[in-house]
């Protein structure tokens, strides 16, 4: 009920609406309606009333809920249904529990703020409230588990789109997942699935772009490793009221479902076009541990199938699945990578 009373008011910002025509075919009261705006009010939403003429929207707050992002969402089906958390331990867990009871395909869950967000082999992911976008997406690709390297590299792809289209910013792609501004990580990208050896299930892909955060907002561990879009804008004199996250997260969805559309179609070379045009590893100094070894070499190339194709000081080119590569000079500590795993 409260999302149709908000999309009501939404659809006649600056009139007002009476409150029977708000809660038209709800079967709800006047009392019901009212309660309810007082709710949207609590939320942040500046609704103003009025006995005589009903209710006004003024103005919204930036909120991930499901009538924000449809507001800018240009797609079929990635976003049309959205589960909202104020606050929950991960948006990829509860995104892979919606899967396990059916959702459909495209439903994207997003949170405010998540109290054990994750990255790749059990590091933490820092989301405080409301400062960043923490979102994750349920695909269901008909692919063999091989093939999903490349839905990542589209994510990653889409992820620098959506953010140049909405906010002018311009990012690069280190491999195979990291989206990376000024030298630091903005967003990082963790694909998890739920699959069988010759097919995936479901496949979750979970998004975690820091939009309106300063440098006090991360932990100190992470100063000289991540920033958010607001830092770099504000260090250019620009957007320091910070950035409207809602329309961010609709053009990356959007962006999202052009090239997951793509790879359902086995059309890739554009998706591994797209990805070596932002990519900050290729051409560059790499570090690259495989098998307990540890080798140097530098980024050549991208497979058509996302491997990287890594140019050894030994002599030997070698094609990496997944593992850690290390580029010299991005993110300020390459040798730190390399150690973590
Ligand atoms: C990633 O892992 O980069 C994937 C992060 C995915 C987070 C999203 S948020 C929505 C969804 N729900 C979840 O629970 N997760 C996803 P990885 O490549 O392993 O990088 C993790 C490392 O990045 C950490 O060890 C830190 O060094 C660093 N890090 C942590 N939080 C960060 C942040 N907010 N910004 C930049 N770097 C961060």
């Amino acid at each position: 009920m409260k999302e149709v009373i908000l999309s009501r008011l939404m659809q006649n910002t600056g009139e007002f609406i009476p409150g029977e025509m708000l809660g038209a075919g709800l079967n709800v009261s006047r009392t019901a309606v009212w309660k309810c705006v007082r709710k949207l009010k609590n939320e942040g939403y500046v609704i103003m009333s009025s006995s005589r003429k009903g209710y006004r929207l003024v103005s919204t707050p930036d909120l991930l809920n499901v009538c924000e992002i449809s507001n800018y969402l240009n797609t079929d089906y990635i976003g049309r249904q959205i589960k909202h958390f104020d606050i929950i331990d991960s948006t990829n867990s509860a995104a892979r529990k919606s899967a396990e009871e059916g959702c459909p395909e495209g439903t994207v869950v997003t949170a405010e703020s998540q109290t054990s967000g994750r990255g790749r082999l059990g590091r933490q992911w820092s989301s405080p409230g409301k400062l960043g976008i923490w979102m994750s997406v349920v695909l269901k690709p008909l692919i063999t588990p091989e093939e999903v390297r490349v839905i990542t590299l589209a994510a990653s792809v889409a992820v620098v789109a959506g953010i140049k289209n909405t906010t002018g910013i311009k990012t690069g792609i280190k491999w195979p997942n990291d989206i990376i501004l000024d030298n630091r990580k903005v967003c990082g990208i963790l694909t998890e699935m739920n699959s069988e050896i010759e097919r995936v299930n479901f496949l979750i892909l979970g998004i975690g772009l820091n939009v309106n955060q300063e440098q006090g907002d991360f932990p100190p561990e992470l100063h000289n490793k991540a920033i958010s879009l607001k830092m770099h804008a504000q260090r250019r004199g620009m957007a320091e009221a910070g950035f409207k996250r809602s329309m961010i997260a609709a053009g990356i969805l959007s962006e999202l479902e052009i090239n997951y559309k793509k790879v359902k179609a086995g059309d890739t070379d554009d998706i591994i076009a797209g990805w070596k045009l932002h990519s900050v590893t290729l051409g560059k100094k790499v570090g690259l541990i495989a098998k307990n070894i540890e080798y140097r070499g530098v980024a050549t190339d991208i497979t058509r199938g996302g491997k990287l194709v890594i140019s050894c000081n030994d002599g030997i080119t070698r094609e990496i699945v997944s593992g850690e590569v290390s580029v010299k000079g991005i993110m300020e500590d390459p040798e730190a990578d390399m150690n973590d795993n």
